[in-house]
């Protein structure tokens, strides 16, 4: 696997203190992979912090978008990016330390035998550690609740921290992925499987952040519901 070209998409929002941390530890953490970070221009200089830090990085590379327009869109703009500059495997990453570089090496391992790999907090070692009785009931009742409509064999469609290989992102439609937040995490991996390609979970330890705020609005519980129907039977379920 090592002459494979490695990347880990970090997009990020007002993270100056988490990104300053993680860049170095996901860098010792994959010693043979470069990151990107992908910014939407955020007013507490987290870019600027990128581009100072990757002056002395070679492995560190920045791409800044004009403003902030969620998740997904961040997420599509890094992967297109990652794939015109070829590389072969890659990562997608919170900032904020809710996915620990720690397990970066286990995804590392999987990946030889599988297309996409999903870090799941719900099975058996996965956990989240911070988290309050009502957070837990509500994301493993909506990852229940979305696995059952979508049908399909994953335990945690919204965890977030995954690795692909370039043939899947290749496949996927992105211009066609018009969701945010966990609309986008569980429609990535939905079409991956609908594709044909082969999944797996491995478990991840999920802590709280602790620096910086959370982008996650509330008031998403209803229109949480809606989702996985419009995933399944909509107009772009198969691109
Ligand atoms: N580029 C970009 N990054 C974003 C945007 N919204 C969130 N992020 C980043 O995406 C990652 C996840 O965001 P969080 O705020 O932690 O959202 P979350 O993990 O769903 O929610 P919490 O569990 O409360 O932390 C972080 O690295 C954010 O900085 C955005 O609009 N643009
Ligand atoms: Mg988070």
């Amino acid at each position: 696997m090592s002459e494979k070209r490695i990347v880990v998409v970090v997009p990020t929002y007002n993270e100056a203190q988490n990104v300053r941390n993680i860049v170095p530890q996901i860098l010792s953490a994959l010693p043979s992979a470069d990151v990107l970070v992908v910014d939407d221009s955020s007013p507490d200089g987290t870019g600027q912090i990128v581009a100072e830090m990757s002056a002395s990085e070679p492995r560190l590379k920045l791409l800044t978008r004009k403003g902030k327009e969620g998740l997904g869109k961040a997420y599509v703009a890094g992967f297109k990016h990652c794939l015109d500059l070829g590389y072969d495997i890659i990562f997608q990453m919170d900032c904020d330390f809710s996915h620990q570089p720690s397990h970066l090496k286990d995804f590392m391992a999987k990946i030889a035998d599988y297309d996409l790999v999903l870090g799941s907090r719900y099975i058996p070692g996965g956990a989240t550690t911070d988290w309050g009785f009502h957070r837990k009931f509500l994301s493993r009742g909506g990852n229940l609740y979305a696995r059952t409509i979508l049908g399909v064999p994953v335990s945690d469609l919204t965890g977030g921290f995954k690795c692909w290989r370039r043939e899947v992102l290749l496949a996927i439609d992105l211009d066609s992925i018009a969701a945010a937040g966990y609309a986008f995490q569980m429609e990535m991996t939905f079409r991956t499987i609908k594709k044909g390609f082969k999944v797996a979970e491995i478990p991840i330890i999920f802590p709280d952040r602790t620096q910086g705020e959370s982008k996650l609005v509330g008031g998403i519980f209803w229109e949480s519901l809606g989702i996985p129907w419009r995933i399944r039977f909509g107009k772009n379920r198969a691109r």
